[in-house]
């Protein structure tokens, strides 16, 4: 089996991926671990797609999504949440501090402020503009591999050889108002299976929610498939039904308990990071597109 510890995240995250890698060589478990990689990005203001400064609904209000599953099969997960930073921790405190897995919209949000939460401006004069200027013609029509699919997905396996994981997004831009994605919805966005390995997808959530992308590809691993492969029949599962796939994309990422890791994706332009031995390195994915 590979070296311990390894950190996967989707896109071109860097830094968060390389916090994560930080965290798990000074012994950090891997849920902590993946939170505190993917909180860089919710930070971050110029990412447009993850936590403060993530585009707004079509009404300009800004709602995250996030869900974190653990080693031992919890999960906590938060809906359409507004004013608060680091929904990824919130999804672990619904996780260990309330006998729930999902809370949504104002209720997350309270929680977070008896959490002690602090409650944060999440729209930016910049996506304040964008969307004022996306609102002098307002057409929904969701994008290939722009800046409204930057969803973070983090897989951490820990020194222990545990797996955990993270999902943290603002959905797509200019989503209909109380629009919920496949990002905190455990088994489409992320699922994780301790004993045999995890699974997180980014791209149109809507396609994700039909065929419960990441409980499925865990589930193909458990029958054998390697990440890789995996990865591939559960973009095939959507590919497979139509030609709607041109207009959209979709990437899964996933690693095993043997610490392989695998991608795949509709078209060409998804990347994934993977931290191992010290190493912090972009990988690109294969794509379903060839035409
Ligand atoms: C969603 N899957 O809300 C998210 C969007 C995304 O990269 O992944 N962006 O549908």
């Amino acid at each position: 089996s590979s070296k311990t510890p390894i950190a996967i995240c989707t896109w071109g995250f860097v830094d968060a991926n390389a916090k994560a890698g930080e965290e798990l060589s000074k012994g950090t478990k891997a849920l902590d671990a993946a939170i505190s990689g993917v909180e860089v990005e919710e930070e971050n203001i110029k990412n447009t797609t993850v936590g403060k400064g993530g585009a707004p609904d079509r009404e300009g209000n800004v709602t995250l999504d996030a869900c974190v599953m653990d080693s031992n099969g919890d999960c906590g997960s938060v809906l359409c949440v507004e004013n608060i930073t680091n929904v990824a921790e919130l999804a672990k405190r619904v996780m260990t501090e309330t006998p729930h897995v999902i809370i949504a919209a104002k209720g997350a949000e309270e929680f977070a402020y008896r959490q002690g939460f602090k409650k944060d401006n999440l729209l930016t004069e910049n996506s304040k503009k964008a969307w004022e200027k996306w609102l002098e013609s307002p057409e929904y029509k969701p994008l290939i591999n722009i800046e409204n699919h930057d969803t973070i997905g983090m897989l951490c396996m820990d020194n222990d050889g545990d797996i955990a994981g993270a999902c943290t997004t603002s959905g797509l831009s200019y989503k209909m108002k109380g629009r919920v994605g496949d990002s905190p919805i455990i088994g489409s966005g992320l699922f994780i299976d301790n004993t045999i390995g995890g699974a997180v997808a980014t791209g149109m959530g809507e396609e994700v929610l039909k065929t419960v992308g990441s409980f499925l590809i865990v589930e193909l691993m458990r029958n054998g498939m390697s990440p890789q492969k995996a990865c591939e029949e559960a973009v095939n599962r959507i590919t497979s039904k139509n030609n709607r796939y041109k207009d959209f994309q979709i990437a899964y990422i996933a690693i095993n308990k043997a610490g392989e890791t695998g991608s795949y994706c509709i078209h060409k332009g998804f990347t994934y990071m993977k931290y191992q031995d010290g190493k912090n390195e972009q990988i690109h994915s294969d794509f379903f597109n060839k035409a």
